[in-house]
């Protein structure tokens, strides 16, 4: 793997690196990461600081990050007052709660559940997928029983309020899901489609796992799945270099491949935050005028604990636990 100031050299000296853009070392350059080294844990949004808190209790304590990552996600995966993640998630057009989770180790390993119903911690279901299946994910109904041989309980997830929200939107949209509907509501980033959990974890060996769930975007149309399931596009862990993660319109993540693409450019030498730019803009080069439009925030970690966020929009933050402080919550630079 080359580190940074070999990627400068080498490409000071004139060296062919025909996949990187001159865009790509532009941002490279300026960039400083931030590092803390480990174990530390790093999530999106504001509700990770509780998140992290939860993950680093296993941290802390010498415990793996696979553990860490698992346990801290379960926090607003069991938040009622959450209407974005887990059992409290928003429903789609027809009113069903589906939701999707993954989650990924230091060895490669990792498993997923997508559109799956009636099972409030997805995550837990996506590392027994990971763990005591052949496979790498399981969807709607086939997740759910699975589940349910596994020993989760099955139960209703739809809360009144999520039903009434539900019903507010099925007025005004008549049924139309709206990719962007965060606009109508505020600032992108509002509670409707922009928080998604994504969290990576680097433990006291020095190891690295990450886990994303959510329940998507709200009011979606029946069976559509994001990029939070996906390996390589909602989330992504090479334990040579680091990991990667996403929030935002999925479509635009999937097709891009977003965290696979972020966890690669790290590998060619930039720092996390240069590697989440170069994903960000590669969106916005693609659809410039739908990228004015959404909300898409990639966030990252390396094999030093250095760690660094991008977003195309204004308003996402990300909160961050280590040794020195376990409630920091930092605002992600943005293109626009
Ligand atoms: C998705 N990425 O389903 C998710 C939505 C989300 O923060 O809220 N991300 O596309």
């Amino acid at each position: 793997m080359f580190n940074r100031r070999k990627f400068v050299k080498l490409s000071a000296a004139g060296a062919s690196l025909s996949v990187l853009s001159k865009q790509v070392l532009a941002n490279a350059l300026p960039s400083v990461p931030t590092a803390t080294g480990f174990p530390i844990v790093i999530s999106t949004w504001n509700f990770g600081i509780a998140a992290n808190q939860e993950a680093w209790k296993t941290l802390s304590a010498g415990g793996r990050a696979l553990d860490a990552v698992e346990a801290g996600v379960k926090i607003p995966e069991a938040d009622i007052t959450n209407h974005t993640v887990g059992r409290s998630g928003y429903p789609d057009r027809d009113g069903h709660v589906t939701l999707d989770a993954c989650i990924m180790d230091e060895n490669g390993n990792c498993g997923a559940v997508a559109a799956m119903e009636h099972i409030a911690h997805p995550i837990s279901v996506a590392r027994l997928v990971m763990e005591k299946t052949p496979h790498v994910m399981l969807v709607g109904e086939g997740a759910t029983q699975f589940a349910v041989e596994q020993g989760f309980k099955k139960e209703k997830l739809l809360q009144a309020d999520s039903e009434k929200a539900w019903k507010e939107w099925l007025k005004k949209a008549e049924y139309k899901p709206v990719i962007n509907i965060e606009n109508s509501k505020g600032l992108p980033g509002n509670q409707y489609n922009h928080d998604t959990i994504g969290m990576l974890a680097l433990d006291a060996k020095g190891n690295i796992s990450g886990a994303c769930t959510t329940s998507g975007m709200a009011f979606k149309m029946h069976g559509r799945v994001g990029d939070s399931p996906i390996i390589g596009a909602g989330l992504y862990v090479d334990n040579e270099v680091g990991g990667a993660t996403s929030t935002g319109v999925g479509e635009e993540v999937i097709r891009n491949v977003g965290s696979f693409l972020v966890v690669e450019l790290m590998r060619q030498g930039l720092s996390p935050e240069a590697a989440c730019k170069e994903a960000v803009q590669r969106i916005i080069k693609k659809k410039p005028e739908t990228a004015k439009q959404i909300q898409v925030g990639f966030l990252a970690i390396n094999k030093k604990g250095e760690y660094g966020a991008y977003a195309i929009q204004k308003g996402f933050s990300y909160a961050v636990c280590d040794k020195n402080k376990q409630d920091l919550l930092i605002d992600g630079k943005s293109f626009y």
